[in-house]
Parts: C-alpha cells; structure tokens; sequence
C-alpha cells in the first residue's frame, strides 16, 4: 500500500473531528428553536366508540401538515396531538376532529 492512500481517510476524519468541536455549539440553538416550535396537546373529543374511530380520527389529523404524532384513546375520550406550531395550530386541528365526526 502506497502511503497517499491513507490521505483522504486522515482528512476525513480530521474534518469529522473538527464539526464535532466547532459546529456542535451553532447548531445546539437551532436545535433548541426548532424544540420550541413542538406543542402537544391532549384534546377531549367525546363521540369516539372504538378502535375504529380512533383510526378514523387519527388519520385525519396525521395528514396535516405539521402533525407529528397522533394517540386517540376512545375509552379515555383523550386524542394527543404533537404538532409543530410554526405549521399548524390547534384551530386547524380541532376542525379536522369536527370534520371527523367527533365533538371536540
Ligand atoms: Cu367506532
């Protein structure tokens, strides 16, 4: 083996070393932000009988732009949303719910 082959190895894993110690504290507070923007919320939506309408309004919900994660437990009449506020709001979630069939 020739001694240049190890170059790009050597630089690679330079550069890896050098984003951990210098790029890790500047994305730390975009990080940070984009945490801000995440919002759950745990709604009571009366209307729910079974298994069935918590898939029907967890499908409704997810395909909003902005949802994140859907749990709706009829039994508990809880529906948790986590949403990302700089894309949706709880206005627009809730008249999915409405939409669904369910009082909210
Ligand atoms: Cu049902």
């Amino acid at each position: 083996m020739k001694r240049g082959e190890f170059v790009a190895p050597t630089y690679l894993m330079l550069a890896n070393v050098l984003e951990i110690i210098y790029l890790k504290p500047i994305i730390k507070p975009n990080l940070a932000e984009e945490l801000n923007m995440i919002e759950s919320q745990t709604l009571t939506v009366t209307g729910m009988k079974c298994g069935g309408c918590e898939t029907n309004v967890t499908e409704k919900l997810k395909v909003i732009p902005g949802v994140i994660s859907v749990s709706a437990s009829a039994k508990n009449n809880e529906v948790s949303i986590e949403y990302n506020n700089e894309l949706t709001d709880i206005a627009t979630l809730k008249t999915a719910i409405l939409n669904a069939g369910f009082e909210v």
